[in-house]
């Protein structure tokens, strides 16, 4: 697809607890800034467990359930909402597969994760759940409306 027909839209991005305290936040912002998205939302922020459940409410039945919750929950994590055109399928590649050591090198979980129940960082898996988990984590009014100025090749 050329870049008029690519669709703008949002991804919900997550650093999870390992993340935040590996020291990790830093570089995996940067390289969705250098990617060029936009920063549309940003925060720190506890988990509490009932956010958690409605977020991964669709994996309810599986066996992995509990500990996933647990660990989303197990201290604090960074929010992130990132717009652009084809960002969801583009932060997925950014990050890698889900099982880490499936994940390329030079992807987020391929350069820094082993295991698929701490791997480091969640993106939306289509736009539907990038506006329904930015509903969940943001709210209505939590991100922030801003246009840069004298950046013309992102566009
Ligand atoms: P992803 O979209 O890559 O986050 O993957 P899924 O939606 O399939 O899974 C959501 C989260 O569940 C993963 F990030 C990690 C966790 N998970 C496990 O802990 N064990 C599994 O076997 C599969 C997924």
């Amino acid at each position: 697809a050329n870049a008029v027909s690519v669709r703008s839209e949002m991804s919900y991005v997550m650093i999870k607890p390992d993340g935040v305290q590996r020291g990790l936040v830093g570089d995996i912002i940067s390289r969705f800034e250098r990617k060029g998205f936009q920063l549309k939302g940003l925060k720190l922020y506890q988990t509490p467990q009932a956010v958690a459940e409605e977020h991964y409410k669709d994996l309810k039945e599986k066996p992995f359930y509990p500990a996933l919750v647990g660990y989303i929950c197990s201290g604090p994590v960074v929010c992130m909402v990132w717009e652009g055109k084809g960002v969801v399928a583009s932060a997925r590649k950014l990050i890698g597969a889900t099982n880490p050591l499936a994940s390329e090198p030079g992807t987020i979980r391929g350069d820094f994760a082993i295991e698929v129940g701490r791997n480091v960082i969640h993106g939306s898996d289509s736009p539907e759940n990038g506006e329904r988990e930015t509903a969940i984590w943001f709210g209505s009014e939590g991100l922030v409306e801003w246009t840069p100025t004298m950046t013309p090749w992102l566009k």
